[in-house]
């Protein structure tokens, strides 16, 4: 072999080695993270009803009466058994009969500092008048409010009992209103409903305060209950109603969840989304009963535990448990 062939070959092996070593070796591969799931705790409607009844222990709820600071005191006792930090948010309010009204949001924190924050809400409050009832004796009587009332409260106690035993990686706010009901049905007076919700929009418990969305609860436990697409919630939070329908559908309950649009309510919803800004939906009962829209017990003595019907309760809270576990994963 002469020099040169030699210097070609020589040239050629370190074209070669380079070749070899330059060409950085391929990453080993990667484990795959595995999907992330969690797995949806069963919504307990027996309990979600013995709730209910406890409520109705206290008679109405009516702002200003021993019976509504009884309730405060065992809400705000439940909600810390089952590890919550919770505010009493305390204001005075003027109804439109001129009386002032003392009245308490109670706001039931888990993961307090997490960033990403979802908001389930209700009123705990009872109606002062049965206005709607046909008994004129009836009328003066505050309402026992089973379902207008206690059933989306105790569905909110019961979550708050599967939050303590299964939590997840995500903040809850449990926001329970006070004085929603103490509205004037005789004039277009907006403003004289949900005054509890007004008050917390315009003073957020925390400074800085935020939330992805909210889900307002109102009559979520009637026999035959029909929740719609409310207009409030389709106008302010339209991708969660769908997700909440579509999610429900999946479920099997869009006998509940009905696929049908409905016209706006005056209700806790409203002034979250428009004082507070955070997109906030209602889910709540639009029976075909009566002409006010709502069941033939709404705002009369016959709103107690015999409206109430477990299988409503157990769609209501096992689709808004599933909302919030598949949220927090992302998966929602
Ligand atoms: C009005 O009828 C104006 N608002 C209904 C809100 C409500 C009362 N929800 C429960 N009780
Ligand atoms: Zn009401």
């Amino acid at each position: 072999m002469n020099f040169q062939k030699s210097c070609w070959l020589s040239l050629a092996l370190l074209f070669f080695i380079a070749a070899c070593t330059s060409e950085p070796a391929p990453p080993p591969p990667k484990p795959k993270a595995p999907a992330k799931t969690v797995k949806v705790p069963r919504f307990e409607s027996d309990s979600a009803f013995v709730k209910i009844e406890k409520q109705l222990s206290f008679g109405p709820r009516v702002p200003n009466t021993a019976a509504h600071d009884q309730c405060r005191e065992w809400l705000v006792s439940q909600f810390e058994g089952f590890g919550a930090e919770v505010i009493e948010q305390k204001f005075t309010a003027k109804a439109y009969t001129g009386v002032n009204l003392k009245g308490t949001n109670v706001i039931a924190q888990y993961k307090p500092n997490h960033k990403k924050r979802i908001i389930l809400a209700a009123h705990w409050d009872s109606r002062h008048i049965s206005d709607a009832d046909s008994n004129e004796a009836n009328k003066k009587k505050g309402v026992p409010a089973a379902d207008d009332g206690a059933s989306g409260v105790a569905v909110l106690l019961e979550i708050a009992r599967n939050l303590q035993s299964t939590p997840i990686d995500m903040g809850i706010d449990l926001i329970l209103f006070d004085a929603e009901d103490y509205g004037d049905s005789e004039n277009d007076n907006p403003k004289s409903w949900c005054l509890g919700s007004q008050h917390w929009s315009t003073n957020l418990h925390k400074k800085g305060y935020s939330a992805k969305y909210g889900i307002l609860l109102d009559m979520v436990g009637a026999k035959n209950a029909r929740f719609t697409k409310e207009e409030v919630s389709r106008f302010y939070a339209p991708e969660v109603v769908e997700k909440v329908w579509r999610l429900a559908k999946n479920m099997g309950f869009s006998n509940y969840f009905v696929d049908e649009e409905s016209r706006g309510i005056t209700d806790d919803h409203l002034f979250v989304n428009q004082l507070a800004k955070i997109p906030m939906i209602d889910i709540i009962n639009r029976s075909t009963e009566t002409s006010s829209g709502f069941g033939h017990y709404w705002h009369t003595q016959e709103d107690n535990i015999d409206v109430i019907d477990k299988r409503t309760l157990r769609a209501v809270g096992q689709v808004l448990l599933a909302s919030i576990y598949n949220e927090s994963i992302g998966k929602f």
